[in-house]
């Protein structure tokens, strides 16, 4: 046991075990072994936790400093971010099988996750409408307190770090919880944060379960904003848990992202995209294109070379370089749920043109695609969260609209299409939050982000980011009786 890397939580600067001394387990899908073992927070956990973000959003230094001083602050992290770029891949990694290029790439991201937001807040320009009677009034964005944020295993960093840096940036004080899958790079950060001199109590680390750490700074009145992403389910929780003491929530939820490849698009373009959307992280995507709506007259060439690429993904050790998509699923519990999917789907008849394997010596689905399923067959309507694409016919623009609007979920679409009016066109009529053109997973920190539906409630980005994680103020000034 001696030898297994241990991971804290981070609470007042300082990295600490549970009171209660408990641990959990965390695991390496891909050589299925535990590799580290990590604090369990219990409530007594949050309490220390949320005392120690409140204390430091009340008396200390953070949200009363400038600026520019708090940016400086947030580069020094993301510089220190950017030195262990190594490091932190590799618990991300060894956490969830990443594939080690990607893990880097989402590093890199990370960081300038930090950098934007901290240059966003210190840039930012205020509004001043001088009113008719004589009046000044203008904007003021003051921080809203302690931020409650909640973060999923399938971007274990990224997730994280696109809620704390906005949160810390606006001079809020942060409690991240990381999943209880994931919990090494999140921690490592919460390390960096000390290292980089950030005041006691701006950002604590709690490790431990949805319930009762999750839950326990989610519902508690010291709180005063939650953000949160992972399951629609758990996501309705959270919402129920803020209402009881009347804090806003942010919810990025699942997903079944809808992707319709017209008869007039790049068929190769399409599917270097179709690929890429439902096979990059072995599917664990919220914003997966798992839907995918295909013109019936380019049906069989486009299956064709999907299939073909497919096949082409190596899958194996997501340390090796070769290694890009596809690794073991990031739990023996995600796996088993994608492959009872995969199951349902060929008991409803499903055609599979390639995959449905589930691969020995590790948590793996073989890359999937899926045709002839009903379109209310539960692998179609329902986030499946892996390697799996299900595949529809259609016939005109009308119906493949109205296909990819048909479902609960709308966090994203994609359509290919070399009909600049039709890409207008279409991109308006779909009901999502994020819309791609002959593209996928582009994203430019100023725009909004979120979804419609079962997807989430509220947008971050730019000033969505803004303006959920600050109490916005108007103050009147009187100019002239
Ligand atoms: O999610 P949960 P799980 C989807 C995906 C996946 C499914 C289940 O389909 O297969 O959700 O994954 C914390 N109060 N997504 O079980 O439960 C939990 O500890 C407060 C989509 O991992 O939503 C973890 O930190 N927190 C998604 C986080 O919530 C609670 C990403 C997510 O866990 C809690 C992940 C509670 N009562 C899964 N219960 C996306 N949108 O990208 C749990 N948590």
């Amino acid at each position: 046991m001696s030898e297994l890397e241990f991971f804290g939580h981070i609470i007042d600067n300082e990295e600490v075990e549970s009171i209660d001394g408990k641990r959990f387990d965390v695991w390496n899908p891909y050589t299925r072994e535990v590799w580290a073992q990590a604090a369990e927070g219990s409530a007594q956990d949050a309490d220390r936790a949320i005392t120690s973000a409140r204390t430091a959003f009340d008396e200390g230094p953070w949200p009363r400093m400038g600026r520019n001083e708090r940016a400086k602050m947030i580069h020094k992290l993301a510089d220190l971010m950017e030195e262990r770029t190594t490091e932190i891949a590799t618990l991300d990694t060894k956490n969830m099988a990443k594939p080690f290029e990607q893990a880097k790439h989402d590093v890199a991201r990370s960081v300038w996750n930090f950098r934007f937001f901290a240059d966003h807040q210190r840039d930012h320009v205020g509004e001043v409408y001088p009113m008719d009677s004589g009046h000044h009034t203008y904007s003021e964005f003051g921080p809203a307190g302690v931020v409650a944020a909640i973060s999923p295993w399938n971007f274990p960093l990224m997730m994280a770090s696109w809620k704390i840096a906005p949160a810390i940036a606006w001079g809020n004080t942060c409690i991240i919880k990381p999943s209880e899958d994931t919990p090494s790079s999140v921690t490592y950060l919460g390390r960096l944060a000390v290292e980089a001199g950030f005041p006691p109590g701006v950002l604590n680390v709690l490790n431990g379960y949805g319930h009762p750490a999750g839950s326990s700074i989610t519902g508690d009145d010291r709180v005063d904003r939650v953000t949160f992403t992972g399951s629609s389910t758990t996501g309705k929780m959270v919402m129920a848990s803020a209402a009881t003491h009347l804090a806003p929530v942010s919810l990025e939820l699942g997903g079944k992202g809808a992707n319709i490849v017209f008869e007039d698009a790049d068929i190769d373009n399409a599917v270097y995209w179709a690929v890429e959307a439902i096979f990059r992280n072995a599917g664990q995507i919220c914003l997966a294109g798992s839907r995918l709506f295909v013109h019936s007259s380019i049906y069989d060439d486009f299956m064709a070379k999907f299939k073909a690429a497919a096949e082409a993904l190596p899958i194996g050790d997501p340390f090796d370089p070769n290694v890009k998509f596809a690794g073991a699923l990031a739990s023996k519990r995600h796996f088993e749920k994608v492959v009872s999917y995969v199951e349902g789907a060929k008991d409803l008849g499903g055609h599979f043109h390639t995959g449905g394997v589930a691969t020995d010596g590790s948590w793996s689905v073989t890359p999937t695609i899926i045709d002839g399923l009903a379109l209310d067959a539960a692998p179609y309507c329902e986030e499946i969260f892996g390697p799996v694409c299900i595949v529809n016919k259609f016939e005109t623009e009308e119906e493949a609209v109205h296909l990819a609007n048909d479902t609960r979920y709308g966090l994203n679409a994609m359509l290919f299409t070399e009909n600049l009016s039709r890409a207008h066109r279409v991109a308006s009529n779909l009901r999502a939050g994020t819309v791609w053109v002959n593209c996928f997973f582009i994203r430019d920190l100023r725009t909004p982000f979120g979804g419609v539906g079962d997807s989430g409630v509220g947008r971050e980005g730019g000033n969505f980011s803004r303006e959920f994680f600050t109490e916005p103020k108007a103050v009147v000034m009187q100019i002239r009786r």
